[in-house]
């Protein structure tokens, strides 16, 4: 291998990462520059390796999708509507509340809560349902509202961002997902999101929420108009940001799905930019403990292939996913915990099933209904 390896033109880029040095920008341009996929995927699992031996994360959570009404309306989201539009949804507390039980009876440890910026409703409905939702299920972690959404609220709240997020960590509020990054290139928000946060503004968020001890997620939507250069300088923000908290739990690459979009004329991203993203991910972001396949974009054939190319967690049960399979994810709602450990085993590695924080979790067998999927 390491005569193959000393062949590839980027030799002392891979080098310079398995030797545990930290990759600057011209190394990850490089990275991307290149179509050397297995000796790059090759590294990035020795790193994650290195990080997380033989063991592959998974998760029983389950999202709710509380509305999707919007008034960002992004270009590449195909889930966000108008008020008054044909499809559009908000839904009542005690529908929430029906999912958020349904979903701990079945054996969730997570709520993954997102939603639009609805114009309208009062922050009063955003602390209400978490804190309902925690006093009635005080065991399943409620991970909720991206940076973006929490802008929103201390708008709507007319609170600074470490109050509003203080108030719903009081309330209940376990952690912050990734979501709401995108791409932080000023010129590329621009064009696909001109009314959406800055990328300084969701680090400032992610930032606050750290210094909270609100730990988070991290992602990029990759394969739409940004550049390799776009994709590197997204990364060594959170890496810096990430050495000055060390708040981030996971980064989680998403691909782009441009169906019902304002950019549906472009493809869908193909195996190989997908590969690249995660494996050059796990060797740039040298502070992250947990590089996440999610596997309803990233498709479940390649979340399983991902597993040796960098990526250690692979989401969980997910079950009613509605962001993705409005711009035309092809993946089920769900798959069940069967599945996934059947995925992992079959990639050589040992499932552990997590909860939120990355603690494994041990079940007695009465309650993991969510097996039978
Ligand atoms: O913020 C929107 C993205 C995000 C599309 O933190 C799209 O564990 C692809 O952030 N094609 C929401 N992506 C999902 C998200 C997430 C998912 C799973 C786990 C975690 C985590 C976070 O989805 C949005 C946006 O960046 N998105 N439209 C689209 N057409
Ligand atoms: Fe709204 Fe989020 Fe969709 Fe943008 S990605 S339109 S902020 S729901």
């Amino acid at each position: 291998m390491e005569k193959l390896l000393q062949a590839s033109s980027i030799y002392d880029v891979l080098k310079k990462a398995e030797q545990g040095e930290r990759l600057s920008f011209e190394d990850g341009v490089r990275l991307f520059r290149s179509n050397d996929i297995l000796h790059i995927g090759h590294i990035a699992n020795i790193i994650r390796e290195r990080k997380n031996g033989n063991k592959a994360y998974y998760i029983t959570n389950r999202h709710i999708n509380y509305s999707n009404i919007c008034k960002n309306r992004c270009k590449f989201c195909a889930f966000s509507r108008d008020k008054d539009a044909a499809g559009s949804y908000a839904m009542e507390m005690e529908e929430i509340m029906e999912k958020a039980v349904a979903a701990v009876e079945e054996g969730a440890t997570e709520l993954h809560i997102v939603g639009g910026l609805h114009p309208d409703l009062p922050f009063d409905f955003y602390v209400k349902m978490i804190g309902e939702i925690h006093e009635c299920c005080p065991d399943v972690h409620i991970q909720a509202f991206t940076a973006v959404e929490i802008e929103h609220l201390s708008q709507i709240a007319k609170l600074p961002v470490r109050q509003t997020l203080k108030i719903l960590k009081e309330a209940g509020l376990g952690s912050l997902p990734g979501g709401g990054a995108e791409v932080f290139s000023p010129k590329i928000r621009e064009q696909l999101c001109p009314e959406k946060l800055s990328g300084e503004g969701w680090l400032q968020v992610m930032r606050e929420a750290h210094n909270l001890g609100l730990h988070s997620n991290a992602t990029m939507l990759y394969g739409h108009v940004e550049t390799p250069e776009d994709r590197i300088n997204h990364l060594l923000k959170l890496r810096e940001l990430q050495d000055e908290t060390g708040g981030f739990m996971s980064f989680i690459p998403l691909a782009f799905h441009p169906k019902n979009t304002d950019l549906s004329n472009r493809s869908n991203t193909t195996a190989m930019l997908d590969l690249k993203v995660i494996s050059i991910s796990r060797l740039m972001l040298d502070n992250f403990d947990h590089i996440k396949a999610f596997w309803i974009m990233l498709g479940i054939k390649l979340s399983q292939v991902s597993l040796g190319f960098g990526v250690d967690d692979i989401d969980g049960t997910v079950k009613e996913e509605k962001i993705t399979h409005a711009a035309g994810a092809e993946t089920p709602e769900a798959l069940s915990v069967h599945e996934i450990i059947k995925l992992i085993k079959e990639s050589g590695r040992e499932p552990v099933e997590r909860d939120t924080l990355y603690n494994p979790v041990k079940r007695h067998q009465k309650n993991i209904v969510l097996q039978k999927a």
